[in-house]
């Protein structure tokens, strides 16, 4: 999350007849940055995580694990403390620790006034050293996180929070679920974020679609669990808002749990990574290679199996948060003939990449198979100004969205030397993959952002993730790795992320080969060598079906594993045997995750409520139940718990 403006938002109303000035003033910026740094060339692939935390509150007197609503001033303090640290002062009155590394992490907030975001305060490089200081890095977060918070309250790496929107107590302090921004029959408007930017987007996302957000995720079908089950926290006789009509006209659906509201989605936290590329041509490769491992890193790092109070069908959160800011109106979807709208636009805001963007001659045609929405003016209009055909079709296709938020002031001023209303569309398109064109004015290069992955319960696991998509950016620039698929597969394989224990019971669309052909001898001859291509065999030839393990893992002598490929890469790497063990021990994670000798978070915790003692196998999580789950997360992050062997199954008996 960056730097959030501030101004006077506009109402869904006046911002939709605002639309098109933003979209034009935000393709003006587009070009402005196209034209200033296109040809940027740096040698140094930086890269850096964000983590997202929720902060809890322990009620301890009713054993009740809350959310802290104390975002903002908890992000004071670490404010105040950073900024006379920064001045070289010393921090008066503090218990705050000398600490060693600079420079410090930073805090940012986030969508839900439950959660922080923190990053490493300046990027990684690709030293050994960087990559060995990630772990610590993450667990000085932490650590610094929950000094600036009070002694009741802890910060929680758990993608998604089980009791947010139940009918108890899930916030500290308590308030009633009300509020005129969300409508939401579950999840007041005061554990939004207060900055207008938040309250505006999930209001206008109403507006705009002429209904609540309706997300609706299968139940998971316990022994005792009512069947068939009608989620039974609905309240069908609320008459505050208009929207209360929904769930009275169906909007929520027999067999799943309901949800209503931005924040169920946008509440959720997830592991982040961005690398800046050395110049947009390796940027536009990366976007594309890392594209069709978004699905089965989601699936590898799930670690979301309840939602509001119950056990769900899914391990992951990624439908919740894209069904929690889908703003398409009825006509969009297709569900009525188009009147008011230009298009019908197959998903949410928040969803699977819908095309790649790479100049590679090994990016065929073939892959981009979707029939793409994109607004064809503004196409013409970037081409007609240098930029080529792929990208431009990228930008117009995220450029058939409508701004959401449109602050007032910024439509009079000078557009030149800014990126604001290129962002407003860009950072409102929430795909599995983002390519991050430079902000203007800064040092700052082509960047990509990997996005798909769950927040995981310790620093140790995230970190091992964070490094595995590092090493494998490595493998695939130095070996040129290709690992396109159609992309209608990549969102069939989002789709199948979606089931329980997907990464043990279900196959992904996979490529089979990801080396490139071998070039022609050069040894002035001119005969290829046997495997350079002639004809390209048909491309349905080209992927198949393989498990998460298999694909990490390698397959016999069919295919060669992920973590093997990167493991040849580092025997090709001048790396010590210190660093090259402490490497080993991240990959192996990933390796046991894969082949299921360790478990996911989701099915560690759907274990940990399942045999809990109040647990009545009727998919319903309790107070209790929550309480002792939150307890283990927290124990875990913050390195206790182990020597009872609490997270054998999750990290290893030695991890
Ligand atoms: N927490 C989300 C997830 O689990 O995938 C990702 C974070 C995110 O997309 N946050 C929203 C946002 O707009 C908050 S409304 N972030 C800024 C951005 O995407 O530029």
């Amino acid at each position: 999350m960056g730097l959030l403006a501030l101004g006077t938002p506009l109402p869904w109303d006046e911002a939709k007849k605002h639309a098109d000035q933003v979209r034009d003033l935000g393709i003006k910026q587009l070009l402005q940055i196209w034209n200033k740094y296109r040809k940027n060339e740096r040698d140094v692939l930086l890269w850096g995580d964000e983590i997202e935390y929720l902060v809890l509150a322990y009620d301890e007197e009713n054993k009740n694990a809350c959310l802290s609503l104390r975002q903002a001033e908890i992000l004071a303090e670490l404010a105040k403390n950073e900024s006379l640290r920064k001045a070289g002062g010393n921090v008066p009155d503090s218990k705050e620790p000398a600490y060693t590394s600079e420079p410090l992490p930073t805090f940012h907030p986030e969508f839900g006034r439950f959660m922080l975001e923190a990053t490493p305060g300046a990027p990684f490089g690709l030293t050994w050293k960087d990559l060995l200081a990630v772990e610590g890095n993450m667990k000085l977060r932490r650590t610094i996180a929950k000094e600036h918070m009070a002694e009741n309250e802890a910060p929680i790496t758990l993608p998604s929070f089980p009791m947010l929107g139940t009918k108890g107590v899930f916030t500290q302090p308590y308030y009633p679920p009300t509020g005129s921004q969300s409508r939401s029959q579950f999840i007041p408007d005061e554990a939004i974020n207060p900055h207008i930017r938040f309250p505006t987007l999930a209001a206008n996302i109403t507006s705009r679609r002429g209904m609540k957000v309706a997300i609706n995720m299968p139940v998971f079908c316990d022994e005792n669990t009512p069947c068939p089950f009608n989620d039974p926290t609905i309240d069908y006789d609320r008459h505050l808002y208009p929207e209360d009509d929904d769930v009275r006209n169906g909007a929520a659906k027999e067999g799943h749990i309901y949800m209503d509201a931005m924040g169920f989605g946008m509440g959720c936290c997830c592991l982040q990574i961005t690398f800046q590329a050395k110049n947009i041509t390796e940027a536009r490769q990366l976007y594309d290679q890392l594209c069709p491992l978004g699905p089965v890193m989601l699936a590898l790092t799930a670690a979301s199996p309840i939602f509001k109070g119950f056990l769900a069908d899914v391990d992951v959160r990624w439908n919740v948060i894209s069904g929690a800011v889908d703003d398409r109106t009825e006509e969009e979807k297709g569900l009525k003939p188009q009147k008011d709208n230009r298009y019908v636009i197959p998903k949410s805001r928040y969803d699977s990449v819908s095309t790649y963007i790479s100049q590679d001659p090994a990016l065929r045609s073939e892959y981009n198979d979707l029939d793409l929405v994109i607004d064809k003016d503004i196409r013409q209009r970037l081409v007609d100004n240098g930029v080529d055909e792929r990208l431009a079709t990228h930008f117009a296709h995220l450029f058939i969205r409508d701004p959401l938020v449109i602050f007032q002031e910024t439509l009079s001023e000078s557009p030149d030397d800014k990126a604001d209303h290129f962002e407003n569309i860009q950072s409102t398109n929430w795909q599995h993959m983002r390519f991050k064109p430079p902000p203007p004015g800064g040092n700052i290069g082509w960047r990509v952002e990997f996005r798909s992955m769950e927040i995981q319960v310790t620093d140790h696991e995230n970190a091992a993730f964070a490094i595995f998509i590092v090493l494998l950016t490595r493998a695939i620039l130095s070996y040129g790795l290709n690992f396109y698929i159609p992309i209608s597969k990549v969102d069939e394989n989002m789709a199948t992320a979606h089931h329980r224990d997907a990464v043990l019971t279900k196959k992904f669309w996979f490529r089979k080969n990801l080396f490139p052909p071998r070039k022609p001898a050069s040894n002035g001859s001119q005969t290829p060598a046997p495997s350079c291509p002639g004809t390209p065999p048909p491309v349905e030839d080209e992927y198949t079906l393989m498990t998460v393990d298999e694909i990490m893992n390698g397959r016999q002598d069919e295919f060669v594993g992920l973590i093997p490929l990167i493991e040849s890469y580092l025997n090709t790497v001048n790396v010590d045997v210190v660093t090259r063990c402490e490497l080993a021990g991240y990959l192996s994670l990933v390796s046991k995750r894969a082949s299921g000798e360790l478990q996911t978070g989701a099915t560690w915790i759907r274990d940990f409520v399942r045999n809990h003692p109040d647990y009545k196998k009727d998919s319903a999580v309790s107070q209790s139940i929550n309480y002792d789950l939150i307890k283990a997360v927290e124990a875990l992050g913050s390195g206790q718990g182990r020597e009872a062997g609490l997270g054998d199954r999750l990290l290893g008996r030695f991890g």
